[in-house]
């Protein structure tokens, strides 16, 4: 199995983020790259790629052009604006019953239109990092299509929780939604993406919600206790053509493993019965039981169990990194989830 990272994604590197009505380190860092990669080489699961170079264009089949152009641009309405704190967060949102059909001119104004939560500070690199992000999912996706049976994509900084026009959840653009469209556009043609991160996949469910070709499963903490919030109950599933195709597996602080496993178990099922050509798995290793930010209960094994049930699947996979924050044993974590499916493969 391939990984494909790039050292441009260690560009975007915020150091305090807002989380709780708080300022506090933050979560979402460079070294969570690091010590994957690190950790990924040792193992010598295969080969480290640098991603290839795309056009604009895979990225604008998932995203609006003006928020495309809203990440490429900030920086220098930043700038001109006057500011000069180096990381720059929105305070301001067009919420129920105000106007979303003017964009603002004014920078604060852009800001809050683009995003969903004050925790996702943005950088001059932000932009940068970014786009080799969704580039590293990209070229694994061009890895499957090639003929390899798997795939790692080292993504940072991460994407689920990123919608079409929107940033937030530490996300900017969506890099599992970006490979699975361009698998499609490549001829590919039904594609699971299976989001095991702590967090629900918002943004990844907006994206295909109305569509039958692109299933998405989620096993996640329920959004009635933990960020998003506003999206990722279990009656979401999926409108006009996209209805039947959308698998939301809200769960309980405190869930551990049997109960994890039983979620899997129903999403695996859902799997089966779909029958994709290709498997994204949307890879956070959150849900660990000693991840700083989450509530559930899983251990290093459990991720090993995890690979080994994708495995089981028996189709081409492409792994794209997500969350996870106990950054002193995330590399351990995902090579684990990561030989739990080779040697089960
Ligand atoms: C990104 B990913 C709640 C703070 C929430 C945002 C969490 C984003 C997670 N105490 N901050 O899904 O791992
Ligand atoms: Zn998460």
């Amino acid at each position: 199995m391939k990984t494909i990272f790039s050292p441009d994604q260690l560009l975007h590197a915020p150091t305090k983020e807002i989380s709780d009505g708080k300022l506090v380190p933050a979560n979402e860092i460079p070294s969570r790259a690091e010590i994957v990669l690190e950790h990924i080489k040792k193992a010598q699961f295969g080969e480290v790629l640098a991603p290839n170079d795309f056009s604009l264009d895979p990225i604008l089949k998932v995203h609006d052009a003006d928020y495309v152009t809203f990440l490429l641009d900030f920086w220098q309405l930043w700038l001109a604006e006057g500011r000069t704190e180096e990381e720059v967060f929105p305070f301001v949102w067009p919420v129920h019953g105000l106007r979303h059909d003017i964009v603002p001119d004014q920078i604060d104004g852009k800001l809050g239109f683009y995003s969903f939560d004050a925790g996702t500070p943005m950088g001059a690199h932000t932009w940068t990092a970014a786009r080799k992000s969704a580039e590293t999912a990209l070229t694994g996706a061009d890895l499957l299509l090639s003929g390899d049976n798997s795939a790692f994509a080292l993504c940072r900084p991460p994407g689920h929780h990123a919608h079409r026009r929107l940033y937030g959840g530490y996300c900017f653009l969506n890099n599992a939604a970006i490979a699975a469209q361009h698998l499609r556009d490549q001829g590919v043609g039904k594609v699971t993406i299976f989001d095991v991160d702590y967090h629900h996949g918002n943004g990844t469910q907006a994206i295909f919600y109305d569509r039958a070709d692109v299933q998405f499963l989620s096993i996640h903490a329920d959004p009635k206790v933990e960020f998003p919030y506003y999206l990722g109950h279990a009656n979401e599933r999926g409108l006009k053509e996209g209805a039947g195709y959308n698998h939301n597996y809200p769960l309980p602080h405190g869930t551990s493993w049997v109960e994890w496993a039983e979620a899997m178990e129903d999403a695996c099922r859902s799997i089966e019965k779909f029958a994709p050509d290709v498997i994204i798995v949307s890879l956070g290793m959150d849900p660990y039981e000693k991840d700083p930010i989450s509530k559930f209960k899983l251990k290093t094994d459990d991720f090993s169990r995890i690979g080994a049930r994708i495995a089981r699947l028996s189709k081409p996979t492409l792994f794209v990194m997500e969350g996870g924050y106990a950054v002193g044993d995330l590399g351990i974590n995902c090579t684990k989830a990561l030989s739990g499916y080779l040697d089960t493969v």
